[in-house]
Parts: structure tokens; sequence; C-alpha cells
């Protein structure tokens, strides 16, 4: 802990945790990296983008929230998308605030509605803010009834808090309102660390990232990443060894793309962001590999840190 904040904790200082909830897709790991102002989460507009919890630590001098971004809330058959379901779900239990977004943009469809009525069925305690994502992209005038419509299905939520997780509109409420249902305790973590997410998976993640952008239909969902090599080069920086797992032969030649050039730009952009994030030299050193079952594997799925505890 920081000497500054170490010595001037007040003693109405409050911590927690604030699980992220919702569809896939709807913003929440965009909200926690605005929040937490670094992209510790990718993001991407494709959904079931994040695919294991991740934590995001915020800390000010009054309060230390600890953000829990988690998978999306869907339906899928394979071993992958029931462990997601679980890791969100296990997540919820264990907050201290539920924090169930939605995308104003969409209806309310049924599958959110029925994900809301399972959060506010009684069996969990907590406080429930609901956060009415993506205004940015809508008019004043239509929030009103959507505001009004979660009212009367959620009329024993703590909060209903319209934000741009892009844009950061409105996130100071958001966050004065989760500070309210905290515990009041010191900090948990050292202010100066803001995530749980090791080097090793940033690398992973953002190799991943840049798949999902550059692929399109199913082959993003049968794709996962493995970072077989992460090494400290003295005098240069980090090398980086990553294999791409592809759930099907006629995948890698998509991914590998014409003269290598799919490839070659999924490294360029995953190398760039990583370097920013890392702030050092980066070569990274990528392999594709087939293997048609990884997603519906359990062990093979525990290695990849996609387990259903993970
Ligand atoms: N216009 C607009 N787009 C947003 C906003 N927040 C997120 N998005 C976009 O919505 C898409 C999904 O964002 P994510 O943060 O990956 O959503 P998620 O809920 O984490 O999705 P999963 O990890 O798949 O569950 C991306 O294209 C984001 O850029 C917002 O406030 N406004
Ligand atoms: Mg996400």
């Amino acid at each position: 802990m920081t000497a500054e904040i170490s010595d001037n904790i007040s003693p109405d200082f409050r911590c927690g945790t604030v699980a992220l909830l919702g569809r896939p897709n709807v913003g929440k790991s965009t909200l926690m990296n605005y929040i937490i102002g670094a992209k510790v989460a990718i993001v991407t507009p494709k959904p079931q983008t994040t695919r294991h919890r991740i934590l995001g630590i915020y800390t000010d001098e009054n309060s230390q929230v600890i953000f829990v971004d988690t998978p999306g809330i869907h339906k899928g058959a394979k071993q992958l998308n029931r462990n997601m379901v679980r890791v969100a779900y296990a997540a919820a239990e264990e907050a201290d605030v539920l924090a169930i977004m939605q995308d104003v943009t969409r209806p309310l469809d049924s599958g959110t509605r029925i994900l809301i009525e399972r959060f506010a069925d009684g069996r969990l305690l907590q406080p429930r803010i609901h956060v009415l994502n993506k205004v940015d992209k809508i008019h004043k005038e239509a929030l009103l009834p959507r505001l009004m419509e979660m009212q009367r299905l959620d009329p024993g939520a703590a909060a209903f808090v319209p934000v741009s997780a892009r844009r950061g509109t409105q996130t100071d409420d958001l966050m004065k309102e989760i500070c309210k249902h905290l515990p009041v305790q010191p900090p948990l973590h050292d202010p100066d660390w803001f995530t749980d997410q090791s080097q090793r998976q940033l690398a992973a993640e953002y190799v991943r990232e840049q798949v999902f952008l550059s692929m399109h239909h199913e082959i993003p969902f049968q794709t996962a990443v493995n970072v077989e090599r992460f090494e400290e080069v003295p005098g240069f920086g980090i090398e980086i060894d990553a294999t791409i797992l592809v759930g099907s032969e006629r995948h890698k030649p998509m991914l590998i793309g014409k003269g290598g050039d799919n490839l070659k730009y999924v490294g360029t952009k995953a190398r760039q962001g990583l370097e920013e994030i890392l702030g050092s030299h980066i070569r990274l050193n990528l392999w594709i590999k087939v293997d048609p079952d990884w997603f519906d594997h359990p062990g093979k799925l525990q290695d990849l840190g996609l387990g259903s505890e993970q």
C-alpha cells in the first residue's frame, strides 16, 4: 500500500466487491475498463467475449471498489458455455453488490427478463443496481419508459442508473450508488494493484481479441489462445510464444489469410496493445493448432484457465 493512502485511511473508508452481470455484449467489460482506466478485459462487438472472471480494482481516498467482470449469461450446449455461466453466477453469490447491466438500444427480451427475475427472486440478498448502458445511442425520451419498465420488473432494486460505458457518462453517479452499499472496511488490495490478470493472461486475451475481431460466423467461438512462453529478454523487452487453437482444419487458412496477411495483422495489433499496457517492447510469435473439441473438454478448459471455477 502506498504511504499516502495507508497513513490517511478514513474511518469510513468503504471497500467491497461488485459483480458485473448481464447478457453477453451489454458492455460489462467496457464499463470496468473505463472506470479503472486500463484495458484489463478485452472488448469486441461479438457476444461471449469474456470467458472467465476478471478483477478490476478502483481505489481512491474514500473507497476501493473491486469489480468482478463476468462472462455474459447465455444458453449454450458446450462445456465452455456452461462453465462461463457458472462463473458468472458464482461471482454474483460472492459479491457485496450486484450490478446487473443491460443494453438500452435493444428491447427487454425474454432472456434479459428471465435473468432479472432470477436475480430478484430473493435467493441472493445483496443490493441490486440495474445499469442501463449505451445511452449514447438512444434519445433521452426513450429512457423514461425503459426505467419505468425496470421499476415494475424489479421494485426491490437499490437503484437504476443509466450510463454510457463507452463515453463514461454518469459513471460517477454509478460509483456513488455502488459505494453506498459497500462495507466500511480498509482496502483489501494494494491501491497500486488494478487487476488480478497476469501479464501472461493479458497476452493471451489481447491475441484472442484480435482473432475475435478479424474472424466471422462461428469461428471466433471455437478459438482460444494459449501462451506457451512469456520471457523477459534483457535489453529488449518481452518475448511471447502463443498458440491459437481453432476448432476445425478449415478455419486455419481463414485465420492465416491470403499470403498470411490476417495472422500478421492479428499479431501486429495484439503486439501494439500489449506494448501499451505492459509498457515494454514485445516480440510476439504466433502458431495455430487445430483442436476440434477443446471447448467441450473439461481438462483442456481447465488448462486454458476456463474451468468452471475460473
Ligand atoms: N455505443 C455504445 N457501445 C458500447 C457501450 N458499452 C459497450 N459498447 C460496445 O458494446 C460491445 C460489447 O461490449 P463489451 O464490453 O465487450 O460487452 P460485455 O458485456 O463485456 O460482453 P461479453 O464479454 O460478451 O459478455 C462493444 O462493441 C462495445 O464497444 C456504450 O456505452 N455505448
Ligand atoms: Mg466482457
